[in-house]
């Protein structure tokens, strides 16, 4: 099986390109100049504004399977730059969906597109365990564009008969994630306290709100049962089905600091409209895959508390 990575260079992209060429793929993944790539691949250069580039790549490897990971996923971002931030998740994923159309292989290829669970945006809280069947209320300029991403993709699948598979993810983390995350942040946090860099201090917003992690690695085992396993047509919730609170998470990676810690709340950190619970259900990707988590959220604490202290030793080289 060949499998084609869009947008490989980011978070994910690293973790998905080792589960899939672990598991036998040859698996081709793409970046922008100046990116790198880790894990055993073919590496090729593709920005996704330039449509052309995606239909060449396509038919020149001729992948059995192409993840569309590719995208401007920071919400922070989206507010500052709401247009590149449409342009790059719905007009460039239009290219990739227009590419695959017409791709000579199309009949022995499925398209899985990474969508969020940012998606259903403003819910009642009574909603949860959130079905795929709910609907989205974006709440902020990210997530529109991610539903609007997953709207064309149905769109495509549907009058084109095309094999598309469509996935939203719930909050996913592990070592090497960017600290805007909260798991990734208050471990970076505890690592400058251990190495001195900062007082013993680590500062929090809103740690009533409930969220669901899980490990990236988990993940990524999910994208790769898709592609085998998933239903062409059909969205997919990604997440562990059980939403722990960011006090938990607090506590948890408190307790594998090695130093007294006082916790700070800080007003900036506070968001005015934080939803209480955002919870999914998985039983569809349970019923057609098999998948569930299996990595606790203790563990991805720990790995990711290990990654940020082996970053700050070599800091201090
Ligand atoms: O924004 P950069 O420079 O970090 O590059 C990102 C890249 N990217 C592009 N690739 C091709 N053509 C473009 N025009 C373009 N613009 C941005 O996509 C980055 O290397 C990659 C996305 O990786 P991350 O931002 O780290 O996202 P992550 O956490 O790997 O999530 C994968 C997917 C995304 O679609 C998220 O929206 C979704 O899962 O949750």
């Amino acid at each position: 099986m060949k499998a084609l990575i869009i947008g490989g260079a980011g978070f994910v992209g690293g973790y998905l390109t080792e589960e899939l060429s672990s598991h036998g793929f040859d698996v081709h993944t793409t970046c922008l100049e100046n990116e790198n790539i880790i894990g055993n691949c073919t590496k090729h250069i593709l920005d996704i504004m330039n449509k052309q580039s995606i239909t060449d790549i396509f038919n020149r490897i001729m992948p059995n399977v192409v993840y569309h990971l590719a995208a401007q996923s920071s919400v922070a971002v989206s507010w500052s730059k709401p247009q590149l931030t449409a342009e790059v998740n719905v007009i460039g994923s239009i290219n990739v969906l227009e590419s695959f159309r017409e791709c000579r292989n199309t009949d022995n290829m499925r398209l899985i597109m990474i969508g969020s669970g940012e998606e259903y945006g403003y819910i009642r809280p009574e909603a949860c365990p959130l079905s795929e069947a709910e609907p989205l209320h974006p709440g902020n300029i990210y997530a529109a564009t991610k539903a609007c991403q997953e709207m064309i993709a149905e769109i495509y699948a549907r009058a084109y008969k095309l094999n598309i598979v469509m996935v939203r993810a719930f909050n996913h983390s592990g070592a090497r994630q960017s600290s805007t995350f909260v798991i990734s942040d208050f471990c970076k946090q505890i690592s400058e306290i251990e190495s001195g860099k900062k007082p013993p201090e680590i500062c929090v917003g809103n740690l009533s709100a409930m969220r669901d992690f899980t490990d990236v690695r988990d993940v990524v085992r999910a994208y790769r049962l898709l592609a085998d396993k998933g239903v062409s047509g059909k969205i997919y919730n990604i997440g562990r089905g059980k939403a722990v609170s960011i006090q938990y998470i607090l506590d948890t990676a408190l307790s594998y600091a090695n130093t007294d810690i006082q916790v700070k709340t800080d007003p900036k950190r506070m968001r005015a409209s934080d939803i209480p619970i955002i919870e999914p259900d998985v039983s569809r990707i349970f019923a057609d895959t098999g998948w569930k988590a299996e990595i606790s959220v203790k563990k991805t604490i720990k790995d990711t508390l290990d990654y940020w202290r082996e970053e700050q030793k070599k800091c201090q080289i």
